[in-house]
């Protein structure tokens, strides 16, 4: 069994922001011509009018404050209410291979490797662009990388998960470097014209190279203590997008094929998982949750980030668990990378800290990792 190491981390920022005032402003927009469009309905007591949205419920609720996305004016059209992208061609780069090569250059750079010294490479996000052939693979060619890759889905948690299987193809030896992709588009299936959801997600793609240590070269390296995953299965965060909606001959805008979720339930549910998995996973690796330097959180929502970090060292703190959903908002499984990403350079050597996810599924990962 060999050591391994995380040696490099990217991070590819979409150009375009919304924030709250803006999309609240389009969404108002939004259910005023709706409200009008089903005026007599309404009128008639067979309709519910929809409601307006405000900027200070979403700030009080989630601690977001904007989101970055891939492409704005089709989000904040009240005609369309979802991006417009440009279909490309099946010789072009696909979306989501093209923001995980642009992520993983920066890995790769700060690990001192080139694509070619990739052995492996998965493609983990909260949806797939299409079916097949895997995104991970023709990233793995547009990197110029050597061995396999495989895309591979579990909602918030993918990224966890996936540096998991990048961690044991490390340890055991059918790897000696995997470079983890993390292309997250939430844009394309959130219901931004749903309010009780609408300011929740935000685009970004991040990468992650993991390697064995004894041949790695990294100016800055953090070992892996050890990863744990866990899942429960729950209806409470989900999305009915797939390949059977055609032959069900269901409506491909009904509500239920785009993301959905019962929140409050949610965010009671999975804090005590949370906190519960990652104390259970530091004490089996012999250490106390106090003594940990840092928490590199999943990013849904910062009373659930606060209740998690009360329950392993007894205060709300955020130097030890800081925040980049109020810029980044929800990013899905790249929410932890991302902190991990930002929040890291204070650290020396010695220092440990948690890489935890935890979302649909229900899931929740692990990483523990020492600065060495
Ligand atoms: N403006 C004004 N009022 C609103 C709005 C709004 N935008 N939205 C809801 N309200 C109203 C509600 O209607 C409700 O009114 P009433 O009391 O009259 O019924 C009131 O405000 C309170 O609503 P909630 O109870 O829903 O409010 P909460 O305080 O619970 O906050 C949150 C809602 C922010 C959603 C909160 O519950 C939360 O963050 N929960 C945790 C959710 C979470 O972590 N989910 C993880 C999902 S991500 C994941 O797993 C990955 C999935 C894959 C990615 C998908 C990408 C698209």
């Amino acid at each position: 069994m060999h050591s391994v190491v995380i040696t490099g981390t990217g991070l590819h920022q979409p150009p375009y922001t919304i924030t709250n005032a803006e999309l609240v402003e389009s969404f108002n927009r939004y259910v005023a011509q709706e409200n009008t469009r089903h005026a007599d309905a309404i009128a008639a007591g067979t309709r519910a009018p929809l409601q307006p949205s405000s900027v200070e419920f979403i700030e009080k609720a989630s601690g977001i404050k904007q989101r970055y996305v891939f492409e704005k004016e089709g989000i904040l059209d009240p005609q369309r209410m979802y991006p417009r992208y440009q279909e490309r061609s099946d010789d072009q780069l696909s979306m989501m291979a093209e923001l995980a090569v642009a992520a993983a250059r920066q890995a790769l750079q700060q690990a001192g490797r080139q694509g070619v010294d990739i052995d492996a490479v998965l493609c983990a996000a909260s949806n797939m662009q299409r079916a097949y052939p895997a995104m991970a693979i023709e990233i793995q060619q547009a990197l110029g990388a050597g061995g396999y890759g495989f895309d591979m889905n579990v909602a918030c948690s993918s990224a966890t998960f996936a540096i998991e299987q990048a961690v044991n193809a490390v340890r055991t030896g059918s790897a000696r470097c995997v470079l983890v992709v993390n292309p997250e588009i939430t844009s394309g299936h959130q219901a931004w014209n749903d309010r009780d959801c609408h300011f929740i997600f935000g685009d970004v793609c991040t990468a992650i190279l993991v390697e064995r240590a004894d041949s790695a070269t990294a100016p800055v390296q953090w070992e892996v203590l050890g990863t744990r995953l866990a899942t429960q299965f729950s209806n409470n965060i989900r999305n009915n997008f797939g390949f059977l909606n055609r032959s069900e001959d269901s409506d491909p805008q009904a509500r239920d094929k785009t993301f959905r979720q019962e929140g409050r339930k949610v965010f009671k549910e999975v804090v005590p998982i949370a906190a519960a998995h990652i104390e259970g996973h530091l004490a089996d690796l012999g250490h106390v949750p106090a003594a940990v330097r840092r928490y590199w959180l999943h990013q849904a929502n910062e009373g659930m980030n606060q209740f998690v970090i009360k329950k392993l060292v007894g205060e709300a703190d955020r130097e030890r668990a800081p925040l980049i959903l109020d810029e980044f908002a929800n990013t899905a499984s790249a929410g932890s990378v991302i902190a991990f990403h930002k929040h890291r350079d204070d650290l020396v050597a010695g220092d440990i800290g948690v890489i935890c996810s935890f979302g649909a599924g229900y899931s929740v990962g692990s990483v523990v990792v020492r600065k060495r």
